[in-house]
């Protein structure tokens, strides 16, 4: 081979490695095929080994060719690689581009399940009042949720709640009242509690559920009248269902209070004018309550003859349905979140 072929060697070299770096896909195919043509044992140091043959006089010009080639084809490898990157950039930009033109998710903020903003918003009131939460067992003993509330075993009264009972003796509370005896018997008056919570009935219909929530009250102190129980429970009336709304006491029958009382608040459907939500009574009942009974004192070792005090229960659903306008009980557990939505 005599220079001017090997010239013309190499410069088909530089157009087919050019032609094959253009044709790459990827960065690593790239490098193999700069090291197939540049590499040590490469087709361009392949082919420069006739320089050995060719007169002395010719080889300086090879070698001028070998680096043009060689430096054609680098040229062609950096350009690849620059736009391989590129290409790669661009199609990331369209993968992950925003399209500012589309509407935005609505993002909703929970103000929780209807009856948890009910049972919040009856807490507030009753803490602004002085009073402390206090808690207790869903699964209670029949001592606390009877017996020292008044209810002697075999008395009749203990029909007034249908009762889950458990094989070992226990039960599901019927009401939040077992709270009262177990602070009682915890603490010393003056007593101000709260106590709100899941109790269970074995009792179902429209505006039955047998799981459902009460709010649970007891003062105790030394000159508790029924005059402070209607005070509060009025304080109470007027700040949930607004200014200027009545509450009366109607007489009723509870064993762990005497006397006893179902509270009812002024129809705020038809202020008191008579409609079918208060089936045209004006009235609304919304709680039960009374001046704690001696026995129940006697039973938590506090001394009737120096202690007073007034306790009630609200039904958390029986409040909610009333101010939301809601008829069927079942709604609040059915999860359906087109119904939880409203709130
Ligand atoms: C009681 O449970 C008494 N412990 C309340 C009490 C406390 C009286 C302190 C005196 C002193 P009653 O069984 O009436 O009372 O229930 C109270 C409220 O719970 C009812 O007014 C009603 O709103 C609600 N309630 C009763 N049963 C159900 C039920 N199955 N589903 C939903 N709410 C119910």
């Amino acid at each position: 081979m005599n220079v001017e072929e090997l010239e013309g060697r190499l410069t088909e070299l530089a157009s087919e490695a050019v032609a094959h770096l253009a044709e790459v896909a990827d960065r690593e195919n790239a490098i193999q095929v700069k090291n197939r043509y540049l590499g040590r044992k490469g087709s361009v140091q392949e082919l420069m080994a006739v320089l050995r043959e060719l007169p002395h006089e010719d080889r300086r010009r090879a070698g001028q060719a070998s680096n043009r080639c060689k430096e054609a084809i680098e040229e062609a490898f950096r350009e690849r690689l620059d736009d391989l990157a590129r290409q790669e950039l661009e199609e990331r930009m369209v993968a992950e581009a925003l399209d500012v033109t589309l509407p935005g998710r609505r993002s909703t903020l929970s103000l929780g399940h209807p009856l948890r903003q009910v049972e919040r918003d009856l807490i507030g009131i009753f803490a602004e009042m002085g009073y402390e939460v206090a808690e207790g067992p869903e699964i209670e003993e029949d001592y606390y949720n009877f017996e020292a509330l008044n209810f002697p075993p075999d008395h009749p009264a203990r029909d007034m709640q249908d009762t889950f009972l458990l094989t070992d003796g226990r039960l599901l509370r019927t009401h939040t009242s077992p709270v009262q005896v177990r602070t009682m018997h915890a603490y010393e008056p003056p007593i101000r509690i709260i106590s709100p919570g899941r109790v269970y009935r074995c009792d179902s219909d429209l505006t039955h559920s047998p799981v459902f929530h009460q709010i649970e009250g007891l003062l105790v102190d030394r000159g508790i009248t029924l005059a402070h129980l209607k005070g509060t429970l009025t304080t109470f009336a007027e700040r949930f269902f607004g200014a200027g709304t009545a509450i009366r006491l109607r007489p009723s029958y509870f064993p762990f209070t005497e006397p006893s009382a179902e509270v009812d608040v002024e129809c705020f459907f038809c202020g008191g004018d008579g409609c079918r939500v208060c089936s045209q009574t004006g009235w609304l009942e919304i709680l039960g309550a009374g001046m704690v009974d001696p026995n129940v004192f006697e039973a938590a070792g506090i001394d009737p003859d120096v202690y007073s005090g007034f306790a009630f229960g609200l039904g958390v659903e029986r409040i909610a349905m009333l101010k939301q306008g809601i008829n069927d009980i079942r709604r609040f557990f059915e999860n359906d979140l087109r119904f939880l939505d409203q709130f």
